[in-house]
């Protein structure tokens, strides 16, 4: 068919839950999107996208896109079925079910559940906070990836930002600890790249042989969980062979003279073998650590999806200010929410002064026990989940059986019939991020984009918005805040960091004005004192540790018992978490992605080998998947990546059977990294 249309370039803010937060040049003819680009113009991205979004129209065009609302008829669970229904019908049931339960039992009985489908603040992170809190729904705390980190944020806002990630081409170190991000935000990669160019040093600090530890001049292999004693080692070291920078401790720290007591009681060789490590290896890192400088650090998640993580966050970020990092144009420590803080106010984006006196906060980890558990009072009678996959869930088994409970009314809001849909009693089709306009922040960089819809939506989806403002209809509610449209609203929520006229005429704006190259040079940290706080009092009344410490972390630090290996479930380039398994891109390489990574001495000792199909169980549940012989891992070890779905599986099961619902030692998140299980041979069918 001959075009209509000359074709047209619309600008699109990734979507995903990934640092970067690039920009796409999305080609439109005819109302199809027909080619994703990135713009070339982005100062951070720089006109590369990734593999997986190169891919995005694959997603968005995809075959297996809910085009319609449906209702589930028959069982819930896996092989539930779903009829057609109308738009009408969907909002007004679910409406209907919200005012029984408000009836019943409050509208804290009403719990709309939620991470990261997409970053977007208007779809994702606003218009539906806004619907929770105008309601008086409980409040749910988004625990699910960075908990430990959340709590040790609370404590020490400086760890959101730190310096802004161009200051790394000044760096002659740059440690990536328990970060990955050549899979998981590879634009950083340019700064690296420059930085190596004029003589850096880059470490990485990773139980697994990742993507970035190949890349970088050393691997040191630690133990899963035990971050805190490396550091607390380290620091030791650094005290005790006066690579101190006093000055810096002086003016700018409080509390050196307990942490250094602290660290004069602690043994070197017990923290080594705490991490799996030689004490040398310590030594030389910290030594390195405080002689080469400027001296980079990247706090990444993987140190803190532990029952230790608070404590690996917390020893962690003492190292900057122990050596006097700081001081350097690269030196110090980078990391998220640099974006997402400085362009928006977030209570006004949630108006959380809408929020009525007294509301329940559920953590959304505690959800399955909730839902099992009797006495949660008033009971959780009405879910909602939107841009989130039930899969993503630790302890499966349990998860499963609480969203079974029979009084429990489901409502799905998703692109696709994910995990979740299963369990539904009614599912809506959502727009894609070419579907719908929005503000997308980066929580890696200083950049943000007004996200315009580039098509139409695909069948008869709806935006995430719509839903809340049709279902705040249905059931009467009158508060304006909930009907604005997307550039009402953003213009709402925006700083004065960000001029409305440049965010809507440009493809992108910058968010931070000069880059600050140098934020704690000088001190100036956001703590009671002002300074950084190796002792910090006030945690004492709150049962913390005043000090930074190792604390042991729920499960992998044992060395005996029936579960005899640690297992990393770890992020793939090539998904999103559980955004992609789906789709062509990766059921390509399921072959290799999807098999289960063991120490050649490991299997040769459980009479194993490559290829084999095997079992991988604990006390929580189990999983079948061929192995792999790997010497990424270390003994002791076993790997795979994650974000399956269960009814793609047939039968053999995801990770998340086995991983643990058990929460961060501060801050209420997942311990996704914290698991043992073992590993045997499996015959069975399937
Ligand atoms: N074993 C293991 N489990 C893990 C992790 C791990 O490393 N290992 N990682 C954990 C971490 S860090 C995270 S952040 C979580 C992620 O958990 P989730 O945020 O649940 O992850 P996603 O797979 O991204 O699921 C989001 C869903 O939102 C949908 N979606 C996308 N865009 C939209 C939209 O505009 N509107 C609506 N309504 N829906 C949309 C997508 O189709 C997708 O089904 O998983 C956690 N689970
Ligand atoms: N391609 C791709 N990109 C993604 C995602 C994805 O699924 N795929 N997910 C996004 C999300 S939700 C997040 S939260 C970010 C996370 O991005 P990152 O900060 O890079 O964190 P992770 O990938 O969770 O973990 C990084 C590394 O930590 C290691 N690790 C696990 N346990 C430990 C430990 O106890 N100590 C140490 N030192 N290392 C450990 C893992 O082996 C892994 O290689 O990535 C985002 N970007
Ligand atoms: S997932 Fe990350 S790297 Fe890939 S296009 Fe989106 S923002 Fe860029
Ligand atoms: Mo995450």
């Amino acid at each position: 068919m001959a075009s209509t249309a000359a074709p047209q370039v619309v600008h699109v803010g990734c979507p995903h839950n990934c640092p970067d937060a690039c920009l796409m040049d999305v080609t439109v003819e005819d109302g199809r999107a027909v080619q994703i680009a990135g713009h070339r113009d982005h100062p951070y991205t720089r006109g590369a996208l990734c593999g997986k979004v190169n891919r995005f129209l694959e997603r968005v065009y995809s075959d297996e896109r809910l085009l319609h609302p449906v209702k589930r008829v028959g069982p819930k669970g896996p092989g539930a079925r779903f009829e057609r229904i109308s738009w009408e019908e969907a909002i007004a049931v679910t409406a209907g079910k919200m005012r029984e339960a408000i009836d019943r039992h409050g509208p804290e009985s009403i719990l709309p559940y939620s991470y990261s489908g997409t970053l977007g603040i208007y779809q994702g992170w606003g218009m539906d906070r806004r619907f929770a809190n105008v309601l008086g729904t409980s409040i749910l705390y988004r625990s699910i990836c960075d908990g430990a980190y959340l709590g040790a944020i609370d404590h020490f806002p400086d760890l959101i930002g730190g310096f802004p990630p161009e200051g790394l081409e000044h760096s002659k170190l740059i440690i990536f600890w328990g970060a990955n991000p050549l899979n998981t935000g590879m634009h950083v990669w340019r700064h690296v790249l420059e930085a190596k160019k004029r003589g850096a040093k880059v470490i990485t600090i990773d139980p697994y042989l990742s993507r970035t530890a190949r890349s970088s001049d050393e691997h040191i292999p630690i133990r899963p969980g035990t971050d805190a004693a490396l550091a607390m080692g380290m620091m030791k070291v650094i005290a005790e062979e006066g690579l101190v920078d006093h000055d810096y401790v002086r003016r700018y720290t409080v509390g050196y003279e307990q942490l250094l007591e602290r660290l004069c009681a602690l043994s070197l060789d017990e923290l080594a073998h705490t991490c799996d490590l030689p004490a040398s290896t310590i030594q030389c890192l910290a030594r390195e650590y405080a002689a080469r400088r400027p001296a980079a650090l990247r706090i990444g998640f993987g140190v803190q999806r532990t029952g230790a993580g608070y404590a690996a966050v917390r020893a962690l970020s003492c190292l900057p200010a122990l050596t006097g990092a700081w001081r350097d144009v690269g030196g110090g420590y980078w990391s998220w929410g640099r974006g997402m803080a400085d362009a928006q106010d977030a209570d006004r984006a949630a108006r959380t002064d809408l929020i009525p006196p007294g509301t329940r906060v559920v953590n959304m980890m505690r959800l399955a026990e909730h839902l099992l558990d009797p006495d949660f009072a008033p009971p959780i009678e009405v879910l909602y989940f939107y841009n989130f996959n039930t899969i993503t869930l630790p302890d499966q088994n349990t998860v499963r059986r609480a969203l079974q409970r029979d009084d429990l009314f489901i409502a799905v809001h998703d692109l696709f019939l994910t995990d979740a849909a299963d369990y539904a009693d009614i599912v809506m089709p959502a727009t894609s991020t070419l579907e719908h306009d929005d503000l997308v922040l980066s929580a890696g960089h200083d950049h943000a984009s007004y996200s315009r819809a580039a098509i139409a939506p695909l069948g008869e989806s709806r935006t995430s918005q719509e839903v809340f403002q049709d279902l705040a209809r249905a059931l009467g509610v009158q508060e304006p805040a909930l009907y604005l449209s997307p550039t009402e609203f953003v213009d709402d929520v925006l700083t004065d960091a960000v001029s409305k006229d440049e965010l809507y005429q440009q493809p992108f704006v910058n968010t931070a004005g000069e880059l600050d190259l140098l934020p704690f040079a000088e001190g100036g940290f956001e703590t009671p004192s002002g300074k950084w706080e190796f002792y910090a009092e006030r945690l004492i009344e709150l049962g913390l540790d005043p000090l930074p410490g190792f604390t042991p972390p729920h499960e992998t630090l044992r060395r005996e018992g029936p579960f005899p290996f640690n297992f990393l479930s770890r992020k793939h380039k090539d998904t999103v978490n559980a955004n992609y398994t789906h789709l062509p891109v990766m059921q390509r390489q399921e072959a290799t992605a999807r098999t289960l990574e063991m120490h050649p001495d490991d299997a040769a000792r459980k009479g194993l080998a490559g290829g084999d199909r095997v079992r991988v169980f604990n006390d929580r549940g189990e999983f079948v998947i061929p192995l792999r012989l790997s010497t990424r891992v270390q003994p002791g070890t076993v790997a795979t990546y994650w974000g399956y779905w269960d009814k793609r599986s047939d039968g053999r099961g995801t990770v998340n059977n086995v991983t643990s619902p058990l929460l961060t030692d501060v801050g209420g998140g997942g311990t996704f990294y914290d698991c043992q299980v073992d590993v045997e041979r499996f015959d069975g069918p399937c």
